[in-house]
């Protein structure tokens, strides 16, 4: 059996009350089996980083504590995406619901279906800011995320 690792996973929405998805979301992490929540950073709204005729984003993060392994973990997030409605239709497009793996103990991972830590976490503001919440001591690529987020402050996120 996997031991226990701290993971954080990071939230995003901007269709059908984006608010009330991370909400839903952050229920059924708590519920689910081998996942205990331990910490939710605040609510940010953000300018879609990507195309930008879709509505502004709200992101936040969660920071977990998980038996399941990093591709279980993968297909929990999955269903709960389903479970919300998630369409994968539209490539980098409007969604109620986005779960991603951001890091799962200190582990690195270079799958296919699968990249910890998440490859573009480092330059996007709308992950760095609530994951600043829960944890600012994190090293990122090998920088602080202060410094990271000091270099993204052209990126519009503030606290809802
Ligand atoms: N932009 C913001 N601000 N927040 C997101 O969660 C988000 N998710 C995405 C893309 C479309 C890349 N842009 C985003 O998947």
């Amino acid at each position: 059996m996997t031991p226990f690792v701290q993971a954080f996973i990071g939230l995003g929405s901007n269709l059908d009350e984006p608010a009330q998805q991370l909400d839903a979301a952050i229920g059924w992490l708590q519920s689910w089996s081998g996942i205990s929540l331990l910490a939710v950073s605040g609510y940010y709204r953000s300018a879609p980083i990507g195309p930008q005729d879709q509505p502004d984003f709200v992101n936040a993060v969660a920071e977990i504590s998980t038996n399941l392994s990093p591709m279980q973990l993968l297909s929990a997030v999955q269903e709960i995406e389903a479970r919300q409605g998630r369409e994968r239709s539209e490539h980098w497009g409007p969604r109620t619901l986005d779960l991603d793996i951001l890091l799962y103990g200190e582990l690195v991972i270079r799958e296919p279906e699968l990249t910890i830590p998440h490859p573009q976490m480092a330059s996007r503001a709308f992950v760095l800011a609530p994951l600043m919440d829960l944890a600012p001591e994190a090293i990122i690529d090998g920088k602080p995320i202060s410094v990271l987020l000091e270099t993204l402050a052209h990126q519009t996120v503030e606290p809802l």
